[in-house]
């Protein structure tokens, strides 16, 4: 039979044998204290002749630069490393997070083009360069490990994760097959299934996976609520569907109306359900919405509910909603992307109560635990529920002949290929720390953000936007000169100008970094948000005083 013409499997299964044969000979020779593992005399003197010629080469090209374009690290490569890792060490690192430094060395955009040079080139740049160039974009890059970097729903560095990242990094997996990536493969799963038992899912059971983003997160609910309400949509598409309705908070992510487009249910699909004062979806709003879509023949297919929003970071009532989806039979889906990291503590899980009735949940490690980017995880309570909705089977990847059990190839429950080992930053860190680490770290964050809570509402000009249930907190900041007027148009439009101004000077300075937004109808406030552990009330104070000091005169 032509060579051809034979099956992927008949060829898959020839290439098994004839490798497990080799493999056990060159264990046997290894047994008997044999040099040679199966390789005749000529093969090892070649090799031998090969590996000399291979050092002269390697001596000749290092001297000429000529090898710059071969990815294979050498003795030079070890000297340039390991003054790369002191300088990231020194400057990204530990001098990159200490409170005498600055957050970020602001430069404008023209500017920093001009300093940085960044247009690439014919030549290669020699390792000198390239490690100034490293230096260069240390020393312009934004530390989001600092204590002041409050800007963002994540930062630190933690040098636990830093070291899991690092680890990763070095070995270049991709988290698709055992055979490829066998370590990670098996962490995914422990420490996914130890998630799920800290969501409440019964004994852990259910799925999961580690995803690039919150948002992408959101678009596996969708995806999964939808195959579970239609599973023939998978391979018929959506032609035959009613309409599908999704129900989300007014203040829910952005990322749930930005999926349900992408995946073709519609924004205008996206019924948007009003909030309470603290920024609670409102329970009869939903079940109204519920029924509005019903009465339009529309199919009500999932409710994802928020716990702890993006701005104000509320929590949604989760019991009730998990009512109102049992009883109109619709996917609940929680993205706790952010409020998450509370179920590590028996103080604060209390806010997530319900969780355990959901069917999906969004949890992202780097946000609130502090893992370093990305680390953002899908669970879910439904069993195999990711490989029915997602698998391909792709044959030249996923070959179902291979020599051990293919249940740990899981690569195909993503919509991914290639991915990164996300897991194992979190997984060394969680090593580190022990739950009861993590435990500390949340209570550490929602004691401070109480603390600072207190201090908004005693200091003459700072006013709470809401009162706030999570770690991030908001407020406006009101300059003298604004405080005894009216509170009417006039007074709205004064204070939108405050917080940017006040951002500009900080930036500009680069003591510090807090957001700012408005919500609705309500004028530019600040967000300050907690998720670092190392914080004091002392910090507390000093972000007071730096809004007060760069306010002055506003
Ligand atoms: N999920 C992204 C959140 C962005 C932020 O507000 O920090």
């Amino acid at each position: 039979m032509p060579l051809n013409n034979i099956t992927d499997e008949q060829s898959s299964q020839a290439q098994m044998i004839e490798s497990s044969s080799k493999t056990k000979e060159i264990i046997e020779d290894f047994n008997n204290g044999s040099s040679s593992s199966g390789v005749s005399e000529d093969e090892d003197l070649d090799f031998q002749q090969k590996s000399s010629a291979n050092k002269n080469f390697k001596k000749m090209s290092i001297e000429n630069g000529s090898d710059r374009h071969v990815s294979l690290p050498s003795q030079h490569h070890e000297k340039f490393l390991r003054n790369l890792f002191d300088s990231v060490l020194k400057n990204a690192i530990f001098d990159g997070t200490k409170r005498e430094n600055r957050v970020l060395e602001w430069t404008d955009p023209e500017e920093l083009q001009k300093i940085l040079n960044m247009e690439l080139k014919d030549d290669a740049d020699t390792d000198e360069t390239l490690l100034k160039l490293a230096n260069e974009t240390i020393k312009y890059s934004v530390k989001t490990g600092h204590p002041y970097f409050v800007n963002q729903l994540f930062s630190c560095v933690d040098p636990y994760g830093f070291a899991g990242q690092l680890i990763t990094d070095a070995l270049n997996p991709s988290v698709y097959t055992y055979e490829v990536s066998p370590v990670f493969i098996l962490m995914e799963e422990i420490v996914l299934k130890e998630m799920r038992k800290i969501v409440g899912y019964h004994d852990g059971i259910g799925d999961g996976i580690f995803c690039p983003g919150g948002s992408i997160a959101n678009g596996y609910a969708i995806s999964c609520a939808r195959y579970h309400a239609y599973p023939e949509m998978k391979n018929k598409g959506l032609h035959n569907l009613p309409r599908l309705v999704i129900f989300t908070s007014i203040d829910a992510h952005y990322s749930v109306k930005k999926l349900a487009s992408f995946m073709g249910i519609g924004n205008d699909n996206v019924y948007l359900i009003n909030t309470d004062e603290i920024g609670k979806m409102d329970m009869n709003h939903l079940e109204s919405e519920i029924l509005r879509a019903k009465n339009e023949g529309a199919l009500p297919f999932m409710v994802s509910a928020t716990a702890g929003t993006t701005v104000l970071g509320a929590f949604d009532p989760l019991e009730k909603i998990a009512d109102l989806c049992e009883k109109y039979k619709i996917w609940m889906h929680v993205d706790a992307a952010w409020g998450g990291g509370a179920l590590m503590s028996k103080k604060y899980k209390k806010l997530l109560k319900g969780i355990e009735r959901s069917d999906s949940v969004t949890w992202n490690p780097h946000k609130m635990l502090a893992c370093p980017q990305q680390c953002s995880t899908f669970l879910c309570r439904h069993e195999g529920i990711l490989s029915e909705c997602h698998s391909s089977n792709a044959a030249y990847l996923f070959q179902k002949d291979k020599f051990y059990d293919t249940k740990f190839d899981t690569g195909d429950k993503h919509i991914q290929c290639g991915r990164r080992a996300d897991v194992y930053k979190f997984w060394y860190m969680w090593r580190a720390k022990g739950t009861k680490g993590f435990e500390k770290h949340i209570d550490s964050i929602f004691e401070k953000a109480e603390y600072f809570t207190d201090l908004v509402k005693k200091q003459e000009g700072f006013e709470l936007v809401s009162p706030p249930e999570c770690t991030n907190v908001c407020f406006w900041y009101i300059p003298k000169r604004l405080r005894n007027l009216p509170r009417d148009e006039h007074f709205v439009q004064e204070l939108h100008k405050i917080a940017p101004k006040v951002k500009e000077r900080m930036m500009k300075n680069g003591s510090m970094m807090i957001t700012y937004q408005p919500l609705r109808t309500k004028p530019n406030f600040f967000r300050l948000v907690l998720q670092d552990s190392s914080l004091t009330h002392q910090d507390m104070m000093h972000f007071v005083n730096t809004i007060e000091k760069y306010s002055e005169e506003l």
